[in-house]
Parts: structure tokens; C-alpha cells; sequence
């Protein structure tokens, strides 16, 4: 019989934290803001509580996240450097995704571990691959978790850890925007406040920090936008020769595939970016409230939450591919 997820209580994820001293902390592919500010959040706290920790991650980090990395202390996997200490460290944290394929490679050094596995995050219908899992889908970023499990702990949090939470909830809420956005959001965010985060230069790192280079990029792809059925979906392309010609990597589009929904008619859109590796394409669905697409995503082999969703497709051409989107999509449109 195939083992049951293991679904356990913060208070039950703070008793196994007190009970073992080194942590590794992990999180997924294309890190974004909740991903990184989960990982350094808790990490700071571990260390500040005494533990052993390190984030050890599969991709580095963008460079709008870097200011959160005060000490330059999170390692890109290495497989010759790092994947003994997944082997021996005491409990491996995995934060904000639930399957192994999001980790890339750092999901070897995972699973073949012996040691005990934590996943804190919010996505819907999670891989079984830990020991434990701590999900909530209804919350807003797993930064949100993270603020909830300190608060069981004594000892307070630091500034760089409120400044890290801070972040995640900025990002994952699209600034207090999103459907998840509730009153603890709001009551968490003056929490942080009080240890002393300043919202406005966290936003001038999200929002304004970035290249000339980028903003060229990002006018190209919003040139791209096509539209279908009455102007309700829209799809925006990135090329690799888009990329190429803006000196840029597929890593660096961050807050891009939300552009489409500030069309008023547009209810689901799809931006679709060409990757390096030949014939693999990287979908990002976002949708207004109302039209879930989180199933649409899963007809590509993606997931994620029902607003916003992300898959990898290989062995397909871009106008086959868009063709398909195109035939799926009509489906989701409400
Ligand atoms: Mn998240």
C-alpha cells in the first residue's frame, strides 16, 4: 500500500527542530522571493537559536534577492561539495515546492538521504518523497509559515530574518494584492514592521532595481501579447533571441507573466518562454480571480496554485505548442 502523507502540526515541526542541532535548508528551481526569504528567514533563526544551518540551493540566487543574503551564505549545489553533508546533517528542510523535480539535481542528494526530511510550503497535492509535511494551501507564501512557526519559539526574530519574511510575503502576494492576502497577512507585515523592516526599501529592491537591459526585454515581450477568444487569453512570448539580444538569462523574468492580466478583458494568461536546451519551453499561467488554472497547467505535466501555475514542456515546437494552449485554454475561460 502506498504510504499516506505524513501531515503533522507547526508545534510538532518546532519539537523536531528542538530536538536535533543541523539543519540544510533547500528550496526550488528559479528561486523567488518566498523562496529565498523562507530559506534565510528560518536559517538565521536556526543559527540565532543555536543550530547548525546552511542553504544549499539548486540555482543561485537573482540578483533583486541578493541584499537578503547579508553574509553571502546560501551555496549553489555542488555535487562534489555538498551532497555528503545531505548525507550527515541531522534534518533537511525543504521549503515552498513539494516535488523532487523542482529541486533539479539537489533532489538526489534528497532522496538518496537517510536523515530526516521536513516540507514547509503551500502548494496543492504534494509529492511524497519527506518524513513530515507541514502545507497549508490556503495561506499566502510559506513566509507566512515561517513567521507562524517562529512565534512558537521564545526567543524573538532578527531584522535580516523580518526583512526575509518580509520579502516572501511582498513577492507571493503580489504587494497585499492577491486573492490569499488576508487580515494576518496584513498583521504578520506589521509584526515585521515593528523589528524594524522598512517596506519602502523593500521595494526599491523588488521593483527598482532593475537593468535598462531588463526593461528593453520586458517591452519586447509586451509587444508580443496575441489575444484570443474576445480578448480573454492572452499569450506573451519570449524567444531566445530575445534573451540573447538583451544579454539575459531565462532566470532574470521575474513579475513578467503577470503583465497580460493589467488587460482589462484578459481573464487566463500564458507567457511562454523558449529555453536554451532545444525544443523545451517554460510556461507560466497566471489568471484573475474566477478562472482557475492550475488544471490547465496539469494537461502540460505543471502545477501549482489555481492563479498562478508553471510547466516545463519538452519535445514540441513553439506553434505546436502554442496551438495546443491555445485548443486547451478555451476550456478554462470563464
Ligand atoms: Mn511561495
Amino acid at each position: 500500500m502506498k504510504k499516506l502523507i505524513d501531515y503533522k502540526s507547526l508545534d510538532f515541526i518546532k519539537s523536531r527542530i528542538d530536538s536535533y542541532s543541523s539543519f540544510i535548508i533547500t528550496t526550488h528551481q528559479s528561486p523567488d522571493g518566498d523562496a529565498i526569504g523562507s530559506s534565510l528567514g528560518l536559517h538565521y533563526f536556526l543559527k540565532l537559536i543555536g543550530k547548525e544551518s546552511k542553504v544549499i540551493n539548486c540555482n543561485p540566487t537573482p540578483n533583486y534577492l541578493k541584499y537578503l543574503d547579508v553574509n553571502n551564505e546560501i551555496e549553489v549545489y555542488d555535487k562534489s561539495k555538498h551532497y555528503e553533508l545531505f548525507q550527515k546533517c541531522d534534518v533537511i528542510i525543504v521549503l515552498d515546492l513539494n516535488n523532487l523535480k523542482r529541486l533539479v539535481d539537489v533532489g538526489d542528494a534528497v532522496s538518496d538521504s537517510k536523515k530526516e526530511k521536513i516540507v514547509i510550503d503551500h502548494h496543492i497535492e504534494p509529492e511524497n518523497f519527506a518524513d513530515y509535511y507541514y502545507v497549508d494551501t490556503e495561506i499566502a507564501s510559506t513566509c507566512e509559515i515561517i513567521w507562524n512557526l517562529l512565534s512558537l519559539f521564545e526567543q524573538d526574530y532578527t531584522i535580516d530574518t523580518a526583512n526575509a519574511i518580509y520579502t516572501g510575503i511582498i513577492t507571493d502576494t503580489g504587494s497585499f494584492g492577491f486573492d490569499r492576502t488576508t487580515e494576518k497577512t496584513h498583521l504578520i507585515a506589521s509584526d515585521l514592521i515593528k523589528h524594524g523592516v522598512k517596506p519602502h526599501k523593500i521595494n526599491e529592491y523588488i521593483y527598482n532595481s532593475s537593468s535598462l537591459a531588463s526593461l528593453h526585454l520586458y517591452g519586447y515581450a509586451l509587444k508580443s501579447i496575441e489575444l484570443f477568444y474576445n480578448e480573454k487569453l492572452a499569450i506573451m512570448t519570449i524567444t531566445q533571441q530575445m534573451l540573447k539580444d538583451a544579454g539575459l538569462g531565462e532566470g532574470e523574468l521575474d513579475g513578467f507573466s503577470t503583465a497580460p492580466l493589467r488587460i482589462d478583458s484578459v481573464k487566463i494568461s500564458l507567457t511562454i518562454v523558449e529555453l536554451k536546451e532545444k525544443g523545451v519551453f517554460k510556461l507560466s499561467f497566471r489568471a484573475k480571480n474566477g478562472n482557475p488554472i492550475r488544471d490547465l497547467a496539469s494537461i502540460f505535466g505543471g502545477g501549482g496554485h489555481q492563479l498562478a501555475s508553471g510547466a516545463r514542456v519538452k519535445e514540441t515546437t513553439y506553434e505546436s505548442l502554442k496551438t495546443k494552449i491555445i485548443n486547451e485554454a478555451k476550456n478554462y475561460i470563464i
